[in-house]
């Protein structure tokens, strides 16, 4: 079992290996996963994390795939900040249910000093219940990874989403840079980064192979790398303009072997888009290197395949589930 703590050092991807590793066969491209999976994790094992929208909608950013911008008719109802005691009820369940980590998500910009603390009593409460803490709250001012770090939080989620040169297409409230930042205070406070992207947004090959390049060149690596499918949600620009077309899931499963290869150590996560690959899409993403999900019937917004429908899969596949960490981090 691979040890977070100790630094992974690596060397620099550079773009056209990246790409390379895209164009390989398919067939050839999976074997190398394969061979890379199996050398740092036990190639049966997948982590559960579930995820809780503790506030939903009315963002001030404009992210154009996102049901939760302000700026975005999407239906999604407005909801504010839950209460700590809420948050612990989904918390024991996710835990009966046998998620491992509990992840947080707020549609903020970024929290204010006010909510933050509220944020800090959940991630207490979840902590002492012995599971692993993750939120996802947008950009962080200085000072405040500090204080999700005395907290008890473990990972905090905060993705790349694109490579640097498609940002902008995407997103125009904030920069890259922005989010550069927040997770140098992040990894500055002592917490797991976990850091990823998006896939299928209408993007080319290219700007895939930078996204990967450009989390596989953190130093150290994020310790979990979530990689979404586009999930197209009405009212969003990416879904509305026609922008995102229509995405081969092999690019995705591809994408997903490339992650695994380039960042070896780290846990790969196939996040959302799971309903839309289907079990034998599934499949192939957990053999080019997949080891993480997110696990219950909801991301933040939509749907996930009930957790029945998984433990049904996990069973066809031989899989089974990593067992919770010890409550200082350590297996
Ligand atoms: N507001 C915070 C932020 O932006 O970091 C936290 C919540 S935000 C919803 C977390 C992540 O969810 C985004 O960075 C994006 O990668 C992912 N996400 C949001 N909407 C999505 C969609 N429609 N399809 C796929 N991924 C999505
Ligand atoms: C991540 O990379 N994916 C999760 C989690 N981190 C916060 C969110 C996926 C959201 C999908 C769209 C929705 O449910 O609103
Ligand atoms: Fe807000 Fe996060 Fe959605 Fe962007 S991705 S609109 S910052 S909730």
């Amino acid at each position: 079992m691979t040890d977070l703590s100790r630094p992974v050092h690596k060397k620099t991807w550079h773009l056209a290996e990246v790409e390379a590793l895209f164009a390989l066969p398919l067939n050839d491209l999976l074997f190398q996963a394969q061979d890379v999976h199996r050398r740092h994790f036990d190639a049966n094992t997948v982590q559960l994390s579930t995820l809780l929208s503790i506030k939903t909608g009315g963002c001030s950013e404009d992210c154009g795939y996102c049901s939760q911008s302000a700026r975005h008719d999407t239906g999604v109802e407005r909801e504010r900040l839950m209460a700590v005691d809420e948050v612990l009820a989904a918390a024991r369940a996710a835990k009966a249910a046998g998620a491992t980590r509990f992840c947080m998500g707020a549609a903020w910009r970024g929290p204010k000093d006010q909510d933050l603390a509220t944020v800090e009593g959940m991630v207490r409460e979840v902590k002492a219940l012995g599971m692993e803490t993750c939120v996802t709250l947008g950009l962080l001012k200085p000072g405040q990874a500090e204080r999700l770090k005395e907290a008890g939080l473990d990972y905090y989620n905060h993705n790349l989403d694109t490579a640097s040169e498609f940002y902008a297409q995407v997103i125009t409230t904030h920069t890259h840079d922005d989010r550069m930042n927040t997770l140098a205070r992040v990894r500055q406070a002592g917490i797991h980064v976990c850091c990823g992207g998006i896939i299928g947004m209408g993007e080319s090959r290219r700007v895939r192979a930078g996204l990967v390049m450009e989390l596989a060149n953190m130093d150290p690596q994020p310790e979990s790398v979530p990689i979404n499918m586009l999930v197209k949600v009405p009212g969003t620009p990416l879904c509305d303009s026609g922008q995102a077309g229509d995405l081969d899931p092999l690019e995705f499963v591809r994408t997903i072997a490339v992650a695994r290869i380039t960042m070896p150590a780290s846990h790969v996560r196939l996040s959302a888009g799971r309903q839309t690959l289907g079990e034998l899409g599934q499949a192939l993403c957990f053999l080019a290197g997949a080891n993480s999900i997110f696990y219950g019937d909801r991301l933040l917004t939509t749907g996930n395949p009930d957790a029945d429908a998984d433990t049904a899969l996990f069973a066809r596949l031989g899989l089974k589930t990593e067992p919770a960490r010890g409550l200082d981090g350590t297996h």
